[in-house]
């Protein structure tokens, strides 16, 4: 496998013990979704993508697969692609083959496990390709290497529906973002999920496996080894609800019992039964996600969907 450098603009260890104690000290406590992804947790969501319940991978691949050249068609000569939550990189190698003569691959994940295996992955498949990782929270300002090659334009590539982790203020906060790293020729290419029935979201993220309910208890076990805390996960639980008024997933983690938590040099102390608020995953009509687009300054030119309406891949550009 050949060794891809990685650029690390990675959150301090204490700025993430600050973020965590902050949350907690909350009502109700909350957690980022984002801490999700250590390695393991980074491996877990793997599992979760191949489980029969979780229809949001399967749909968007089909997706990719279906209408690839239009997308890359919308994108253009010499793009500069630039990935949101790169992960294993699975939907972007469909992109990348059809892009013609794409300048660079700029992975940006928090978890460097995942962008270091992808990387050398994609290195090989692409070996002509310009490949820049960085590690990073996407949410803050992540600096851009220069490429060999100048771009015609640049373009976000956000697939897997992870907006959806952000509310209302989060995702326009971030879609005005992307706008900004684009520019005003720029592109963006966002995986959106959309709304469905109670049934089939529930199922997606409470799968038979026990999949999903390892993803997010593993949260509490990296604040244990990275963080210094004592977590007992057995006196935890996963619970995630359809807020059919939100129009979200809401995933919780709840305290099985009355306990104390020690973390930092603070002690928490948890009733039973209460829950912590650990990540939220919208879903959205078309309609909705064009309105949050224009909030941003993007226009959705282009929704794509598979047969079955339950996932979409939105191609934006900034509005003059
Ligand atoms: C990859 C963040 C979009 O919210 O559906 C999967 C993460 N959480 N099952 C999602 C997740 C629980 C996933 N995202």
């Amino acid at each position: 496998m050949p060794r891809i450098r990685i650029l690390d603009q990675r959150p301090e260890t204490d700025a993430i013990l600050d973020e965590v104690c902050h949350g907690l000290r909350q009502r109700p406590r909350r957690l980022p979704s984002k801490y999700f992804y250590d390695a393991a947790g980074s491996a877990l969501f793997e599992r979760i993508c191949a489980q029969p319940e979780y229809y949001l991978t399967r749909s968007e691949l089909a997706i990719m697969r279906e209408h690839v050249a239009a997308m890359a068609a919308c994108l253009g000569l010499d793009v500069l692609l630039i990935e949101y939550g790169s992960g294993s990189g699975q939907k972007t190698r469909h992109l990348l083959h059809a892009l013609d003569s794409p300048v660079a691959y700029v992975p940006v994940d928090i978890a460097p496990a995942a962008l270091s295996a992808s990387g050398a992955a994609m290195a090989l498949e692409f070996p002509d390709l310009e490949i820049l990782p960085i590690c990073a929270d996407f949410t803050t300002r992540v600096t851009l290497p220069s490429t060999r090659r100048p771009a015609r334009r640049r373009a976000v590539y956000f697939p897997g529906s992870t907006l959806g982790n952000f509310d209302a203020r989060g995702s326009v906060r971030l879609l005005r973002q992307i706008r900004e790293v684009v520019g005003s020729a720029g592109a963006a290419l966002i995986g959106i999920d959309l709304q469905k029935d109670r049934a089939a979201l529930e199922a997606a993220y409470n799968d038979v496996a026990g999949i999903t309910a390892a993803f997010t208890l593993n949260m509490l076990a990296r604040f244990n080894r990275e963080l210094g805390a004592d977590f007992d996960l057995a006196r935890f639980r996963h619970r995630a609800i359809y807020n059919s008024l939100a129009g979200r997933i809401e995933t919780f983690i709840v305290s099985r019992t009355a306990q104390d938590v020690h973390i930092g040099g603070e002690c928490f102390h948890f009733a039973a039964d209460e829950a912590m608020l650990v990540e939220y995953s919208c879903k959205y009509t078309a309609e909705e996600f064009a309105r949050l687009a224009t909030m941003a300054g993007l226009r959705v030119e282009r929704c794509w969907t598979d047969a079955a309406q339950r996932f979409s891949v939105q191609y934006l550009a900034p509005m003059p």
